[in-house]
């Protein structure tokens, strides 16, 4: 029974840490406004579409497997996923990325949403 208790202690411990680093925020401030431009040709070029909340399915927007890179607009950054409602591969943008090939997601973005809050729940 000891181990459980200490298990449990860690959990908690972890919790912590982790709020701690979601939110870097003063307490009671709201997170800042952010936005993201993304395109569907390297170097910011081409058709190009801007959000400023999580999108859990670029297909409805006609713009699945498409963006090339992206821009982000405000003080958060942006973390892309390879498949639909922020699953599969994903990575964080900070500022702007010109070619996703270096990050091996070109062409496979199928969701976004911007940190730091916790991931969207899945619709
Ligand atoms: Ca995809």
């Amino acid at each position: 029974m000891k181990f459980v208790t200490a298990a449990a202690l860690s959990a908690v411990g972890i919790a912590i840490a982790a709020t701690a680093i979601a939110a870097p925020a003063p307490q009671g401030a709201m997170p800042a406004p952010t936005a993201i431009v993304v395109f569907d040709q390297p170097n910011f070029k081409g058709r190009s579409l801007t959000f400023d909340r999580s999108v859990p399915s670029l297909a409805k927007v006609n713009f699945n497997d498409v963006i090339a890179s992206v821009q982000v607009k405000g003080g958060r950054d942006w973390v892309l996923c390879e498949h639909r409602n922020f699953m599969g591969k994903c990575v964080r943008i900070v500022v702007k990325e010109k070619n996703l090939k270096r990050l091996k997601i070109d062409g496979q973005v199928s969701s976004l949403y911007p940190v730091p809050v916790a991931p969207p729940k899945a619709r």
